[in-house]
């Protein structure tokens, strides 16, 4: 039978059958022998993976292959290993849930995030929450982000979760796709899908649990399907809080490729291997002088690929 992977919790899989309607899920385990690809990966079956299962007597289910994933994210497990976590496969876009309020988003964690959904070939949007929050000078400094990142090529949106306004715009956008939403801790992504889905009552404000449990908690990903039609359903998949976002195994040369504002320039570079830090007759640097490409992002940019290297370094 095949199933979809709608939760996990270290070696139970919560599964969701795909061939019957009645919304039931089975709980499987991984059958014994499965092969792990390689041990660079913590969790070979992810959120959002489709696997054949087997029903035991007991009513829980064996899983005996996963399917080839369309795609997916991962990030580093822990903050110096060299393995990796997938945080979700099969999925339509990443929407980056930021805040200028508490816990203040930096444009380093999302320009990271980005950074990886390109790489991972994921469309990606981001989504200021909390608006409501914002004085004057937040709403500022919030209509220059939109612009930065407008101006990139990604749609922004502003909600407030808790008064419930903007919602109207990221409804229609994930209507009909598989929504992956990430964030820091605190954000507001449990509320805002509470607020985007009636009846779906997922626990909000744990920030100070998470942070208190620390590094030995594993938690793992969670998705829902919230209705749209048998065609093309509607699922959403809320992620724990990620404090730093460890980005995992590219060439610093690639970098600028993921950027692309950057991308749309550096065939203007004099040399075919520049890296638009030091090099004259830099396409990407002019850019950045003449305020097409932002600053902000270009900055964020020399610090990942000094990042980069130093990891691959060390
Ligand atoms: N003022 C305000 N508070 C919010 C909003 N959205 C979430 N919160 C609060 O932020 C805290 C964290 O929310 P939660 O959804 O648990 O964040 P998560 O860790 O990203 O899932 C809770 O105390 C929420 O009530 C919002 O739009 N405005
Ligand atoms: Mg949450
Ligand atoms: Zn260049």
């Amino acid at each position: 039978m095949e199933g979809l992977v709608m939760r996990t919790t270290g070696s139970w899989y919560r599964v969701l059958p795909m061939d019957e309607a009645d919304g039931g899920t089975v709980d499987c385990r991984l059958r014994g022998n499965y092969r792990l690809r390689g041990n660079k990966q913590t969790n070979p079956v992810a959120v959002g993976d489709v696997v054949d299962y087997s029903m035991l007597e007991d009513g829980t289910g064996v899983i005996a292959e996963v399917h080839d994933r369309r795609n997916y994210i991962v990030r580093r497990a822990t903050k110096l290993s060299k393995q990796t976590h997938v945080i979700a496969a099969n999925i339509d876009r990443l929407c980056i849930v930021a805040t200028l309020a508490f816990p203040r988003t930096s444009t380093g964690f999302i320009d990271r995030l980005l950074v990886t959904a390109e790489a991972y070939h994921i469309p990606a949007c981001i989504i200021f929450n909390k608006i409501d929050l914002y004085d004057i000078p937040m709403q500022a400094v919030h209509k220059n982000l939109q612009e930065m990142y407008e101006g990139a090529g990604y749609p922004v949106y502003a909600v407030s979760a808790l008064q419930g306004t903007g919602l109207e715009e990221v409804r229609a956008m994930m209507t009909g796709q598989t929504t992956l939403f990430c964030g820091h801790s605190g954000v507001g992504k449990s509320a805002l899908l509470n607020a985007l889905v009636p009846g779906l009552e997922l626990r909000v404000g744990e920030v100070s649990d998470w942070s208190q449990k620390g590094k030995h908690t594993t938690t793992f990903a969670e998705m829902f399907a919230v209705g749209g039609d048998f065609q093309s359903p509607t699922f959403l998949i809320d992620t724990p809080g990620i404090k730093e976002f460890g980005m995992v195994d590219f060439e610093p040369a690639e970098l600028s490729h993921f950027y692309p504002e950057m991308r749309a320039v550096l065939h203007g570079c004099q040399f075919a291997n520049c890296t638009h830090r030091h090099e004259p007759h830099c396409a990407v640097k002019e850019a950045v002088e003449a305020g097409v490409i932002s600053m902000e992002r270009y900055s964020n940019y020399l610090g990942i690929y000094d990042q980069i290297e130093a990891d691959l370094g060390g």
